[in-house]
């Protein structure tokens, strides 16, 4: 029995790459010793594994920057306007290579553009918060095998004396994740390139079995999301003839995230050498699934049975036993994560702050390599042989579920006594909306903010400074409030109709409201790769969740005390707070949902008591956390929007409830949107022209819609003219009595010269239309 893991977390303990890295694009590191932070990097993991006892170690999993980047270059999949980048190699040294065709300034430039050519577009890995390049493919697309990047890594792990296993994404996922290159009509499907594709794979395998490779794992999530039969048999054939090679290492087809359902059998039947399964949370229908297929015989399975994607301590009695069933289904097992460990922090005994009697419920990727082993163990030499450490997790597991902070009974009780009244509005939204303009006397087009403005260095030095005690609360505070009345000023002189405070105080929109919520931890050093070179320190969703005292009232009665105009109140939602925290995987999503909602509840009614007529509650991640199969859309889309509609129900009829999506693709859960029953829903827009205003028209969206007019992904300044041109085109689609005039998303990542700017041509623009409108005044 071997013990394994799908791949590693890249960083290192303090972040050592991104600092490498972000230092050399500043010309601060050189190439040779931005080189060596990354191979030391990788040999210390490799070695870290070896010591916990790992017997297979992976490779090929480490990057500069993304994984299927990496890919691209390995294919040879260069898009047109990054090839002179590539080709001009002007890396100080000419040996820092991505691989051996990429200069490694090339592989940026495809990762974050230049001064002449926009980057890749990046998109979320599947239901995770890591992004991931995509790949742009066309019928012109010519690739080419690059495997010096794979053999590299591979033979580095080599002459550290230890059994390496290369990891690739698979050729069906690959094509996939992939998009038709601009300029290529849209309905180009990149997977009729499967047959050019699969030479470049067989002659990567080659140059990996030349190098000495045993085994090498073919990573194919995509196939655990519902695929026509046309999928299933691009992946038939992909792996009938791969497996068909005579010159090529063992093949392990690795799928995680999920249960592979239908392609179960596929790949059971295709002649490769094993297979990786999940068989953690939904996946645990892997199981079943294997019976019914009569197992793997003569295959070798690798058993994903400890978690990749959350924080918490493997239940080993269940592992062994699933370990145990699975031993009767196939050849050979072998224990492994059901995932990269990409997705997790790196050690959890870094984490001093966090009470002992908590962190022993904690497992971060250091403590589930130690897990695998443990369990690997048992399931060779039986449980005997790891009675201890048995005993230990029998303990730390009953510890937490008897611990206060998991069952808290007044929270309990509160959620047990929710009804279906709790979540409704007491009257419905066409009453609402006479109350609510009666209330708030706001013009035709109003026009309003996101939330958020520009986290200026000041700032952010303002919170370093008072994290470090430089400076008391009562400077830092100071500072805060006069940021406020900055940003207040600013709004009224623009001529805002509806303003906000600008969120100076908060670090993070969850991180904010997770320090001040009963239930969540905070870490010091969780940090997990949200692309690139950015990291985020997901909070910890660990007990049952309550607000000691009221989080955003204070500055929000502050700003609103500076003006006659409505202030709006700010808050993150229930399921944007679930899907950016590591969640309990002791009860329901749904369950704690329910807590988070009925805590954001308690903060809704304060504000409105505190004088907002006006809240927004953003849900940014409602689109990003849909389960990757259909069968599970609609249970995740009832609890999703009675979480909202738990949080927003409670007020009166004449105070407006708004939201907030940043994503531009809403086309499978506009029903869910029109449930949420908020009276005003601001979205991106300014990218797709318009595009999301016509779909919720022709969805019959009864509410008021603020599409985006100004693109602050960008630092372009939109011109009265743009704006205007942009709100009419909203007009086609909503009557002016429900169109709102805003930009995309939050004014945060932007300067306040610009901001300034486009935000007066917003006003300008709404005022020119406003003129024209029939009943003006
Ligand atoms: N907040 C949280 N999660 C998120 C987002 C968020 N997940 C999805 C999306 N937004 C991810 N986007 C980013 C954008 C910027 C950074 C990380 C993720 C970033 N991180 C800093 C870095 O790596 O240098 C560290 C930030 C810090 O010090 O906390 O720039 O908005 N919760
Ligand atoms: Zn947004």
């Amino acid at each position: 029995v071997r013990a394994t893991v799908h791949g590693y977390p890249r960083q290192g303990q303090h972040r050592e790459l991104k600092k490498a890295i972000e230092g050399y694009w500043k010309g601060r590191v050189s190439a040779d010793a931005l080189r060596s932070t990354a191979a030391e990097l990788r040999r210390g993991n490799w070695r870290q594994l070896a010591e916990a006892g790992i017997t297979e170690v992976p490779t090929g999993d480490f990057s500069y920057y993304d994984h299927v980047l990496d890919t691209s270059v390995m294919v040879g999949a260069i898009p047109a306007r990054h090839r002179a980048a590539v080709a001009a190699d002007h890396s100080p040294s000419s040996r820092l290579r991505s691989s051996r065709g990429c200069p490694i300034d090339g592989y940026f430039a495809m990762a974050r553009g230049t001064q002449e050519v926009a980057p890749l577009e990046m998109t979320k890995w599947f239901d995770t918060n890591y992004h991931y390049l995509v790949p742009e493919l066309g019928t012109d697309t010519v690739f080419a095998a690059d495997s010096a990047k794979q053999v590299g890594e591979l033979t580095e792990a080599q002459e550290l004396g230890l059994a390496a296993r290369p990891v690739l994404v698979g050729p069906v996922s690959y094509l996939l994740l992939a998009k038709p290159a601009p300029g290529v009509a849209a309905g180009f499907d990149p997977l009729t390139l499967l047959d050019r594709l699969l030479p470049v794979y067989a002659e990567v395998l080659a140059d990996l079995r030349a190098a000495g490779a045993d085994w090498a794992q073919l990573d194919e999530p995509a196939l655990v999301q519902d695929r026509s039969p046309a999928v299933l048999n691009a992946a038939a054939r992909a792996y009938r003839d791969l497996g068909g090679l005579t010159d090529r290492p063992r093949l392990l087809i690795a799928s995680y995230f999920d249960r592979l359902g239908e392609a179960l059998p596929v790949l059971a039947k295709a002649p490769v050498d094993g297979l990786a399964l999940d068989f953690t949370g939904a996946a645990a229908a892997n199981l079943g699934d294997l019976a019914a297929v009569g197992g793997l015989p003569g295959k070798r399975l690798v058993a994903g049975v400890v978690n990749g994607r959350n924080v918490w301590i493997n239940n080993f009695e269940r592992s062994l036993a699933t370990l145990g069933t699975l031993l009767g289904l196939a050849d050979r097992v072998d224990v492994s994560s059901s995932c990269s460990l990409l997705h997790v922090p790196l050690d959890a005994t870094a984490e001093r702050e966090i009470d002992p009697q908590v962190a022993r419920w904690l497992s971060f990727a250091r403590q589930k390599t130690t897990e695998i082993v443990t369990l690997a163990r048992g399931l060779a030499q039986g449980t005997d042989s790891i009675a201890a450490e048995l005993t230990a997790n029998r303990a730390d597991l009953a510890s937490r579920a008897e611990s206060a902070l998991t069952h808290d009974p007044a929270v309990r009780a509160r959620a047990a006594a929710v009804t279906d009244a709790d979540g409704r509005r007491s009257r419905p939204y066409a009453e609402r909306s006479v109350a609510q303009r009666a209330h708030l006397g706001l013009p035709l087009l109003p026009t309003t903010t996101i939330g958020s403005f520009p986290q200026t260095a000041e700032l952010r030095t303002a919170r370093a400074d008072l994290r470090a005690g430089r400076i008391g609360t009562a400077a830092y505070e100071e500072r805060i409030s006069a940021e406020i009345r900055e940003v207040l000023a600013f709004q009224e002189k623009a001529g805002i109709d509806v303003l906000v405070h600008g969120e100076p105080e908060r670090n993070d929109m969850v991180q904010y409201f997770a320090e001040q919520l009963t239930g969540y931890l905070a870490t010091q050093h969780g940090w997990v790769q949200s692309y690139g070179t950015r990291y985020v320190r997901p909070p910890i969703l660990a007990g049952d969740i309550s607000r000691p005292e009221p989080m955003t009232v204070r500055w929000t009665r502050y700003a609103q005390s500076l003006t006659d105009r409505p202030v709006k109140g700010m808050l993150t939602g229930p399921v944007t707070m679930l899907a950016w925290s590591f969640v309990r995987d002791d009860q329901p999503l749904g369950d704690t949902a329910r807590q988070v909602a009925l805590a954001l509840r308690d903060e809704v009614n304060d504000l409105e008591n505190a004088g907002s007529s006006v809240i927004q509650v953003d849900e940014p991640a409602l689109r990003e956390t849909l389960p990757l199969r259909a069968d599970g859309h609609a249970e995740y889309l009832a609890w999703a929007t009675e979480a909202f509609r738990l949080t927003t129900g409670g007020v009166r009829p004449d105070t407006q409830i708004h939201t907030h999506m940043c994503y531009a693709e809403f086309g499978d859960i506009l029903r869910a949107i029109d449930d949420l029953d908020a009276d005003v829903i601001s979205l991106e827009a300014a990218r797709s022209h318009m595009q999301v205003a016509g779909e919720l028209a022709t969805a019959g969206y009864p509410r008021e819609v603020g599409p985006g007019v100004y693109d602050i992904h960008s630092p372009r300044v939109p011109s009265v003219d743009e704006a205007t041109a942009l709100l009419r085109k909203g007009l086609d689609a909503i009557p002016a009595e429900r169109l709102w005039v805003n930009p995309d998303c939050g004014l945060k990542t932007r300067g306040w010269p610009e901001v300034r700017a486009a935000l007066e041509n917003l006003v300008a623009a709404a005022r020119e239309i406003r003129g024209g409108l029939p009943g003006a005044d």
